[in-house]
């Protein structure tokens, strides 16, 4: 997935890559781009800037980045949407997230990781000991955090595989103590940040910082609404695959490919077309995040007769739902209004988490989706020990629901294919 006419093959050599491994990894994600993307049928010509974006995933970003970082920039990598991209651009970083979406070098991760590990887990080792992740090879910082005990546990191993590792924590219950501890994680990111770029945060760059991250999710969230109309003007799969360059892009041009999208639907939806006809069956995928290029289950499921109208996932609204408050007019003013902004992100690490179930009845009600998949991976007890709550609870309140558990493999995609099948067939009748 590169410019043909460009030869990256330097750029990547100096970032240590293993162009082999990498040549093999982009052969495969370029096919299933193709595949699963390119076959689509009436999408909205705005994604022809994702399709350039992601075509240029390991090549024009990843300039971008050096070119950046020969300014004088940092390059900020992170797994989590609890790490505040507002802090990372008042120092006049540039935040991206660290690919961990496809199976790679599991051989090799399984001798560091046990294998009943998340397969997001394995995928950040694969990733980093195939040597075929630039984004990972371009930061400055990766941010690891203490989120759920695969994780935290995972970063101790990674530690010494990656220069810079830096590990934030994370509260697990939401009370003042747990917003205090947010808030000094907060400030003691902040100054680490400082200190790397040289920089000092001021009222005036961090509002500026505020500002442009409040605009990007402002973009998804319109979007977001716009997938509420029936047909649906745009298909589950592309929504997704937005939410997923958020991580990636330079933010004030995705902000503005966002919007020209959202135009171009409201036109579609005052038109009255779709990607799929009126009544087609509306589904809401939740739970864990799916990164680039975890697309799996939103292909199996929009290839049946089925559309995906929301993602209730980090890759999704759990993570760009919500603004920061940018009127105070301090540092600390600010970093509260970023406190209070994050903390009502509902990952289920925390406990409790009810919150979490009244967000998802509140988007399915929103998108009109007539059922809600439960989406988690295998050994992700987080994700999948509250799913069985919830489909209980989605199901009492008249909300189809089924819980689907799988890795990155194919090997499940056809009895995925089957019980999903299922699952319209219940939802139609
Ligand atoms: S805020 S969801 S991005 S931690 S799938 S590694 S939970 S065992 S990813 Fe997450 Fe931040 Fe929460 Fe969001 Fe662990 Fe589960 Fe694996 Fe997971």
């Amino acid at each position: 997935m590169s410019n043909a006419a460009v030869d990256y093959r330097p750029m990547w050599t100096g970032l240590g890559l293993n162009l082999d491994a990498h040549d093999a990894l982009l052969g495969v994600l370029s096919k299933a781009y193709g595949d699963i993307f390119m076959s689509q049928k009436k999408r909205p010509e705005g994604m022809a800037y994702f399709d350039f974006v992601m075509s240029e995933v390991h090549g024009l970003r990843i300039k971008e980045l050096l070119d950046g970082k020969k300014e004088g920039r940092k390059v900020i990598g992170t797994y989590c949407t609890f790490v505040p991209e507002e802090l990372v651009l008042a120092v006049n970083g540039i935040m991206v997230g660290l690919c961990a979406g496809a199976d790679f070098a599991t051989d090799e991760a399984e001798k560091l990781l046990p294998r009943n590990t998340c397969s997001l887990i394995k995928s950040t080792f694969g990733f980093k000991l195939g040597k075929v992740c630039p984004y990972l090879e371009a930061s400055d910082l990766v941010v690891g955090e203490n989120t759920c005990d695969g994780k935290k546990k995972a970063y101790e191993v990674l530690s010494p595989l990656v220069s810079g590792l830096y590990v934030m924590d994370l509260p697990q219950m939401k009370g003042a103590d747990g917003r205090n501890l947010l808030k000094i994680e907060y400030v003691k990111f902040m100054r680490k940040l400082e200190e790397l770029a040289g920089v000092t945060v001021t009222v005036k760059s961090l509002k500026a910082a505020i500002a442009v991250v409040n605009a990007k999710r402002a973009a998804v969230q319109r979007l977001a609404s716009l997938r509420s109309a029936d047909p649906a003007p745009i298909s589950g799969l592309d929504g997704l695959l937005v939410n997923q360059v958020f991580f990636y892009d330079n933010p004030e041009r995705f902000t503005a490919s966002v919007n020209k999208i959202c135009d171009e639907l409201e036109r579609r939806i005052a038109a009255g077309e779709g990607v799929k006809r009126a009544g087609t069956t509306r589904l809401l995928v939740s739970g864990c995040p799916m990164a680039v290029p975890n697309w799996k289950v939103p292909y199996i499921i929009e290839g049946l007769n089925a559309v995906i109208v929301g993602e209730e996932s980090c890759v999704g609204e759990r993570g760009s739902r919500g603004a920061v408050d940018a009127s105070p007019v301090t540092i600390d003013g600010l970093i509260d209004g970023i406190v209070d902004r994050y903390l009502k992100i509902d990952c289920a690490i925390f406990t409790p988490n009810q919150e979490r179930i009244e967000h998802i009845k509140e988007i399915a009600s929103r998108s009109k989706a007539d059922g809600v998949i439960l989406y988690g991976l295998n050994f992700c007890s987080p994700y999948l020990i509250e799913a069985m709550g919830i489909e209980k609870d989605l199901e009492k309140a008249g909300i189809p629901a089924i819980r689907i558990e799988t890795d990155y493999s194919q090997e499940d995609a056809a009895q995925i294919r089957t019980r999903v099948e299922a699952f319209i067939e219940r939802i139609r009748d």
